[in-house]
């Protein structure tokens, strides 16, 4: 029976519905700003997020044909302003945090569990995000901060995991994480993870079998119940997520 020692953050699409409003608005403005003719709708933009990374993202949509040749240079210029107008739709406040997050976070703080981050996306994309929407405070109240090109292979391959367990000194076993999509519960299955999927309306119908528990949020005591997908430890009183839902997980 292992305890729970650390809880380990996904950002987008988990802490907070980043994706359609924050990252796919500041990608059009930054393609119309540099004279592209290139859209991203909401479904192209579902289609492409099978594609972690934002450069990632760019680069793949060249290569099918939808948008003109472009170097390297050129695509991280690209992807620079990108991370500048989507840290200025979250300072302007568009984009909240998803129900029962800061409620998990600090019921976990206050319980001494650690916390870490493991996000595909640039630091300056998450620094904004934690000001903004969490509270600077959490700059410390994170023990770890991993994001962007921090390792080589972005999701849905495990090192972001296997590298922040290494940094914070903790192992599978007594290490839970928390993802919104197909690609990181799969990065989080790779590295031996239990792995909690929070979906939303990118993610719902994608595959997570094997997850340990699948929920439509984490909702809140006061919020309507959340919508339950599957449950394969058979836990109870699921209105909410609690951390006593994540601590029997990670014992079970
Ligand atoms: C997030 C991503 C990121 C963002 C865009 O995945 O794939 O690429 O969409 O961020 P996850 P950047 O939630 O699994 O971390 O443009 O900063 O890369
Ligand atoms: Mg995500």
């Amino acid at each position: 029976m292992n305890e729970l020692k650390c809880l380990l953050w996904d950002v987008d699409g988990t802490i907070a519905d980043t994706e359609r409003d924050g990252h796919r608005v500041a990608f059009n403005l930054a393609f119309e700003e540099a004279g592209l003719e290139r859209r991203w709708n909401e479904a192209t933009y579902g289609e492409l997020l099978k594609v972690a990374g934002g450069k990632e993202r760019i680069r793949f949509d060249i290569k099918r044909g939808d948008m003109p040749e472009m170097t390297d240079d050129y695509i991280a210029t690209l992807h620079a302003r990108k991370t500048k107008l989507y840290q200025q739709l979250i300072t302007e406040g568009h984009i909240p945090l998803r129900p029962g997050v800061k409620r998990l976070l600090e019921a976990a703080y206050d319980a001494d569990i650690t916390a870490g981050v493991v996000t595909t996306t640039t630091p300056a994309a998450l620094d904004v995000l934690i000001a903004h929407a969490l509270g600077r405070d959490w700059f410390d109240k994170f023990a770890m901060l991993a994001a962007g090109d921090i390792v080589p292979a972005k999701k849905p391959a495990p090192d972001i995991y296997l590298y922040a367990m290494e940094r914070l000194g903790v192992v599978a076993g007594e290490t839970l994480a928390l993802e919104d999509s197909g690609n990181g519960w799969q990065a989080a299955r790779a590295a031996g993870l239990k792995c909690v999927v929070t979906v939303n309306g990118y993610t719902r119908n994608q595959d997570f079998s094997g997850a340990d528990l699948v929920v439509s949020g984490f909702g809140e005591p006061e919020g309507k119940p959340v919508e339950v997908l599957a449950n394969p430890h058979n836990l109870t009183d699921l209105y909410c997520v609690k951390l006593s839902h994540l601590r029997q997980i990670t014992g079970a």
